[in-house]
């Protein structure tokens, strides 16, 4: 519910004492002109590669996420929001133009968005802002890579994904940043403290009088690999005491060839039998939720810099991670994935105008946040932006919506999310259907099922009619998409 904006009710105030006194009243109408004028200041948060291990998503019984419970209170909740693309670089890209990932090419973790001819010209989010009078600043990682390119200021990304020790701790082989356990000794070493700093500092510093309004992007690194945290965050979560995530091991007989290439081949994580034999289920588990409390911890320390700054009042927030990820769900690891585990993501939006604590499971997407800001800004709305603006269920949860999430893995990789079910369906043509109502671990595929030829059309429909190729690179998504292509016939 909207609420009637404070200056107004004060203007009427104004009014009825000094209807009389001509003099006050029109010193009082300037007043109002200039708060008016004076748009909200917008804090956009990111959390790389957090899934929905959060309290309030209850993705995992003991996640442990104070901050991001308490953000969820103070505005909207997107309980069933999904990304784009299950990978960095075309999440954010997708995100920060408003392009979808068929439109710009960019399925994978490469190339650059400006390599896209479609993306190449268009203002990203920030510079929307900016050409809008605001002063935009960043610090971490908003964007894949580059970010100093789109902010005005960029405080630089601190060490990134941070110090490693001279050995690995947990996964002898594979990439260098696939590691997890207690490392370093204090949080000052690591990346995302200092990150948190310098918003909090800029935060305080911003003069309440500030002429222009600012857009600040803060991005965190945790809990993106390595699943390195100082040892105190890992002593909230007792390794013997460890509820590892609900596995079938029939999981898989309902899937395509092509599907279980697409999610194993090639792939840099760990494979779910080796996690399994070497012991390290329950650890890697555990240094996921003590990399999440981590990050938590440094966004708190981001909102009590707000708190305790002129601007808590008149900014709005928006907190999102760019993916889903997989901790051995489905017999399988980390991102790169159109199941719910590599989807669904964290999205709150707070803003004070609305009312606080709500939960809305209407499907969103990442996409939308760009014109959802636009709108909350009250900037010229963009048609061209292919996301809905998520106004009409910061007002109402609950309102009729007939919009999908729409995540892509390649072109003809394709999920439809809608409030029930996900529906799949794949480059070879073979496809999955599942019903959240009965199903929350997307175990049972029914593709087959005769009662529900109806419900899977209506979603069939939904998959974009045209695909834009996929841009040429070297990633670990263009090697796990060439390496299914085989099952498909030509
Ligand atoms: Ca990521
Ligand atoms: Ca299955």
């Amino acid at each position: 519910m909207r609420m009637l904006p404070l200056h107004h009710q004060s203007l009427s105030l104004v009014i009825s004492f000094c209807l009389s006194i001509t003099f006050v009243a029109s010193f009082a109408v300037s007043q109002v002109q200039a708060t008016e004028s004076k748009k909200p200041n917008i804090l956009l948060i990111s959390i790389d590669d957090l899934n929905d291990w959060t309290s309030s998503l209850g993705g995992h019984p003991q996640a442990k996420t104070p901050n991001i419970d308490r953000l969820a209170d103070r505005g909207t909740l997107f309980s069933n929001a999904h990304c784009q693309s299950p990978v960095c670089n075309p999440s954010r890209a997708s995100m920060l133009t408003g392009r979808h990932p068929h439109t710009s090419g960019i399925y994978f973790l490469s190339p650059d968005l400006k390599q896209s001819p479609v993306l190449e010209d268009l203002d990203t989010l920030p510079e929307r802002f900016a050409k809008h009078g605001y002063q935009t600043m960043a610090a971490g990682k908003i964007f894949h890579t580059g970010d100093k390119r789109f902010f005005q200021e960029y405080g630089g990304n601190m060490g990134g994904f941070g110090p490693r020790p001279k050995e690995k701790i947990s996964q002898p082989h594979g990439h260098p940043l696939w590691d997890w356990g207690a490392f370093p000794e204090s949080d000052d070493l690591m990346p995302d403290f200092n990150i948190a700093q310098w918003a909090s500092t800029k935060l305080k510093s911003i003069p309440a009088e500030s002429d222009k309004p600012f857009f600040m992007g803060v991005g965190f690194y945790r809990p993106h690999v390595p699943m390195f945290a100082p040892k105190k965050w890992f002593d909230l979560f007792p390794r013997n005491q460890i509820q590892i995530p609900l596995v079938n091991d029939k999981d898989r007989n309902d899937l395509s060839e092509y599907a279980i290439a697409l999610t194993n081949e090639n792939h840099v994580s760990p494979e779910h039998a080796w996690v399994k034999s070497a012991g390290q289920w329950e650890h890697a588990v555990q240094s996921y939720l003590a990399s999440v409390a981590f990050a938590d911890y440094c966004l708190g320390i981001v909102l009590d810099a707000l708190d305790q700054s002129p601007h808590k009042d008149n900014t709005i927030v928006v907190l999102f991670a760019d993916h889903g990820f997989h901790l051995g769900e489905k017999q399988r690891w980390a991102k790169r994935t159109i199941w719910e585990d590599g989807t669904r993501v964290p999205l709150i939006v707070v803003d004070n105008r609305y009312s606080p604590k709500q939960i809305s499971s209407k499907p969103a997407q990442l996409l939308d946040v760009f014109p959802t800001l636009l709108e909350l800004a009250d900037l010229p709305n963009d048609q061209s932006q292919e996301g809905k603006s998520l106004v009409p269920l910061m007002k109402d949860p609950q309102a009729d919506w007939s919009h999908i999430a729409l995540s892509s893995f390649g072109k003809g990789n394709f999920a439809v999310r809608s409030e029930r079910y996900r529906f799949i369906q794949y480059l070879d043509g073979s496809e999955e259907f599942y019903d959240h109502a009965n199903d929350p671990h997307e175990w049972n595929n029914l593709i087959n099922k005769k009662k529900l030829t109806e419900v899977i059309e209506q979603h069939r429909k939904r998959l974009p009619a045209n695909q834009a190729d996929v841009l040429p690179g070297n990633s670990t998504g263009h090697k796990a998409y060439q390496a299914a292509s085989r099952f498909v016939n030509e």
